[in-house]
């Protein structure tokens, strides 16, 4: 599930605000523009006591600018700012808060400074923000707000950190910059760590083109869609795929043969299968659906399964999605040859044959599937 968090648009960060950011008044719009496409929203709000150590006035002698340490923690001294409950404290006016589920304060101990929303700069006082996007399903975090390498940095990186899947609106961001370069880092940085950087635009423009989704055709196992000009296959009957790389204890691949239809023409790939496709079994397993396929295809069984990887094998044709996964430790305890009639015909071919056997079986008309490519990069990758 998608989030939205709204990063301190307080009046105190706006042009004419105690520590206004340049330009911050011009996040409200695309703020206002994302809310009614998020099913939670929340807010953050820099909340500071009035003797609140990172204000310059609290320290004698030292300057708006000057770096002190504050318990241990390397501190900026601010201008007096978002004080609890002042005006500047207040969210600002053009934002829309109706649909805003919660509001959690930060930087209300004055011996800390925070700039992330989930914990304070020295990482010992955790907000709860977030259990409580776990809570509510929330995979996927959207960040914009102020400012971009202050509290939007710290936020997205915690969010990140904390194993949401981190969008930020780099449009929805604008920065103090009061040293050239600072904001570039600070997006380089978030970027190294995983987050997402997407112009608000682009993202609903993309929301709006799965919003036309169609059924063209059903048939008994597959739907032809359409979604604006584009046409592609789903699936009806399975609740995954799962493509398995076998190799046995002297290092043999363990490859199937069979006619494909599509293609009229023979075929190469590894073992795969449908998952939860037998009625009443909807909620198999993807490692249940891993032993089935390679037994009922192979007659192998693997002592070891373990996930490779996922991977979408057609993006324009599908919407299919793979998991691939290692099956080792192998044991053969029946024929194979597949279910109802499919004579799949299976190969054990040498790790170190394999690239000469794939090319003449190709030059003899057989086609490889590109699942075979992919998963054996996956497991090299997984042996090296
Ligand atoms: C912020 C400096 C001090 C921010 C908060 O919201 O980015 N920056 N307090
Ligand atoms: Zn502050």
């Amino acid at each position: 599930m998608n989030a939205l968090i709204l990063v301190d648009l307080q009046n105190d960060f706006l042009p004419g605000g105690a520590l206004a950011v340049p330009r911050g008044d011009e996040v409200i719009a695309a703020a206002n523009r994302l809310q009614p496409h998020f099913p939670l929203i929340v807010a953050t709000l820099d909340w500071h006591p009035p003797d609140h150590g990172s204000f310059a006035s609290n320290h004698p002698g030292r300057r708006v600018g000057d770096r002190v340490e504050l318990d241990g923690v390397p501190q900026v001294l601010w201008p007096d700012h978002c004080v609890r409950d002042s005006h500047g404290a207040r969210l600002a006016p053009s934002l829309h808060t109706l649909s805003i589920a919660r509001a959690f304060c930060k930087g209300v101990d004055p011996r800390v400074d925070s700039y992330s929303a989930f914990r304070d700069n020295g990482r010992r006082t955790d907000t709860g923000l977030g259990d409580y996007l776990r809570d509510r399903g929330v995979t996927d975090l959207f960040v914009l707000g102020l400012a971009t390498e202050y509290c939007v940095r710290a936020t997205a990186l915690d969010a990140a950190a904390y194993g949401f899947a981190t969008w930020l609106f780099e449009d929805g961001c604008r920065g103090v910059e009061s040293r050239p370069g600072d904001v570039a880092a600070a997006l380089a940085e978030m970027e190294r760590a995983g987050v997402r950087r997407i112009a608000s635009k682009t993202w609903l423009s993309e929301r709006d083109r799965g919003a036309d989704r169609s059924t063209l055709a059903s048939g008994r196992y597959l739907r032809l869609m359409r979604s604006g000009r584009w046409e592609y296959a789903e699936r009806s009957n399975a609740t995954g795929v799962v493509v398995i790389v076998p190799t046995t204890v002297d290092d043999a691949f363990v490859l199937i043969e069979q006619y494909r239809e599509p293609l009229g023409r023979r075929c190469i790939e590894f073992p795969a299968g449908l998952v939860g496709d037998a009625p009443g079994d909807e909620h198999e397993e993807l490692i249940t659906a891993v032993r089935r396929e390679l037994m009922e295809e192979t007659g192998f069984a693997a002592a070891d399964v373990k996930l490779l990887g996922e991977a979408v094998p057609s993006a324009g044709l599908t919407s299919e999605r793979v998991a691939v996964f290692r099956a080792t430790g192998l044991c053969r305890v029946a024929a194979g040859g597949g279910a109802d009639g499919e004579l799949i015909q299976v190969h054990l071919v040498a790790r170190g044959a394999l690239r000469e056997w794939l090319d003449r079986r190709r030059a003899e008309g057989i086609e490889i599937a590109m699942s075979l490519y992919g998963g054996l990069w996956l497991a090299e990758r997984e042996t090296r």
